[in-house]
């Protein structure tokens, strides 16, 4: 039985990273441009029903939800070589088409404006599943659309379907360029509240690290997002490896999250890649064994997170867990001498509190995509460090707060209507208690943390409910 997964992508870069993520599947899957299976894909043993469905004439077609409050990126799609590929029904594009203007609060309003319209959709695409069993939503946090609307769709998501997993993609802004999004912070803040509060898991994509890592690694002087977003469906499609090639564990999104979310807050994941290419573009690579790659992985020139470069110095930065999700010609006993090879070097500093041990689900993988390398890994870790980037957030909102600047914008709306900023504060305050809690991980006694208060019979239940994703 397929435990189907339902994307929605929202705003210019969740549709952009979207495609790009459709792109990879249907050549992993053998699925042409217009969803027809082409003839060489006679292989079978995947699992395209995970993320496709067939219509009647036998087309595959993307579970996949479309929306975006002004045409540009999605008109783009309907006039390209995949316009036969998505369901029309599954597109919303707003009636005024002029977007959100990067601010938060406009998307997030004008989606309460339209929830009976896309839930609509959503309704009817779980409806055609058997066994739903979540949704992945891809977005960017500091626009508009894929941040005020996309919060809205979380909230939406978690109170209908509140039995089903939520995991998101999400794009934040690069730090080292002057923006030309003075509200980034305003926008961002507020879209960490909901990723925190009604995500399950947030595969976080930063772009600073997506831009480091073409700019050093690819020698790519000035990066195109067509660019640094070839990177970022290299994550996402091996991270659903497991889930659309049936091996012997992290068969479904459940699985995999368990065994790297032991506590429901702290739940942003940070992503490795090796060896990285970029438009077919391999970096020379002159071996690939599994432990090189279980190396390179660890190293931060290959992770996707600035954050964890800059406090790699900090010894009290750990990883709370480990996943490497590895391809190719492996033979289960390397993985065994890596892992010891590994723990004997000490290369990995992990959380006292847990079971301090990598993970390693070794994946089939596309018989119809033809790469020069041998073995390639995936590495979905939770580390601590990943309070830096939430402090960097934090601190680049009070500035501008201070400043009392923009703000009008947000006035404008509903919810900050009456110069109520009182939704500023929260989102705050739920934030800092995310830094607070990423920090306390980084304490042996982290297990009883937030529990000062509570009674010690209380600790028990809190502690049951604490450790239950
Ligand atoms: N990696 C990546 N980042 C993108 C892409 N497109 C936009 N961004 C980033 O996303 C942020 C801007 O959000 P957008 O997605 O363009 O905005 P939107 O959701 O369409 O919202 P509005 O246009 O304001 O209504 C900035 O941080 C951009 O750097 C993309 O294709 N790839
Ligand atoms: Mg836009």
């Amino acid at each position: 039985m397929p435990r189907e997964i339902i994307t929605i992508q929202v705003g210019q870069c969740g549709n952009q990273i979207g495609m790009e993520f459709w792109k990879q599947l249907c050549l992993e899957h053998g699925i042409g441009k217009d969803g027809l299976l082409e003839d060489f894909a006679t292989q079978g043993g995947d699992r395209k029903d995970v993320f496709f469905y067939q219509a009647d004439d036998q087309h595959y077609i993307p579970r996949a939800l479309l929306m975006d409050l002004e045409p540009r990126v999605i008109n783009g799609i309907q006039n390209s070589e995949y316009k036969n590929l998505f369901n029309h029904e599954n597109i919303y594009l707003s009636e005024h088409g002029g977007g959100a203007g990067n601010n938060w609060a406009s998307g997030y309003h004008q989606g309460e404006q339209v929830v009976d319209d896309i839930m609509d959709m959503v309704d009817r695409e779980a409806d055609g599943s058997d066994s739903l069993e979540g949704f992945v939503l891809c977005h960017s946090i500091a626009g508009g659309t894929g941040s005020g609307m996309g919060s809205y769709v979380l909230e939406t998501l978690n109170d209908r379907y509140s039995k089903k997993l939520v995991q998101t993609y999400s794009v934040f802004p690069n730090q080292m360029e002057t923006s030309d999004v003075v509200v980034q912070p305003y926008n961002s803040l507020l879209t960490l509240k909901r990723l925190t509060l009604n995500a399950d898991c947030v595969v976080v994509l930063d772009n600073t690290a997506l831009n480091r890592i073409a700019v050093e690694r690819l020698h790519l002087a000035n990066p195109t997002f067509a660019q640094t977003n070839s990177l970022v469906s290299t994550v996402m499609s091996a991270s659903t490896t497991t889930l659309r090639y049936p091996g012997y564990m992290n068969n479904d999104l459940a699985g995999l999250l368990a065994s790297l979310i032991p506590t429901p807050r702290c739940h942003f994941l940070m992503t490795g890649y090796t060896p990285l290419t970029v438009e077919r573009q391999v970096n020379m690579i002159r071996k690939t064994t599994v432990l090189d790659v279980m190396r390179r992985l660890l190293q931060t020139k290959n992770i996707m997170v600035s954050s964890y470069a800059r406090t790699k110095e900090a010894s009290q930065a750990k990883y709370i867990s480990i996943l490497n999700i590895i391809q190719g010609e492996v033979d289960p006993t390397q993985v065994h001498e890596s892992l010891q090879r590994i723990r004997e070097r000490k290369l990995v500093n992990f959380v006292e509190w847990g079971p301090a041990s990598i993970q390693v689900a070794l994946s089939r993988k596309s018989p119809y995509v033809q790469t020069t390398h041998r073995v390639s890994g995936l590495m979905l870790a939770n580390h601590t460090s990943i309070r830096h980037l939430f402090s960097k957030c934090l601190g680049q909102y009070e500035k501008l707060r201070k400043k009392q600047a923009f703000l009008d914008n947000y006035r404008k709306f509903p919810m900050f209507a009456d110069n109520d900023l009182s939704e500023f504060d929260e989102s705050r305050e739920i934030i800092e208690g995310l830094v607070d809690e990423y920090k306390a991980c980084e304490s042996p006694d982290y297990i009883k943390w937030g529990m000062e208060d509570l009674g010690d019979a209380n600790v028990a239940a809190a502690l049951e409910s604490k450790l239950v994703v």
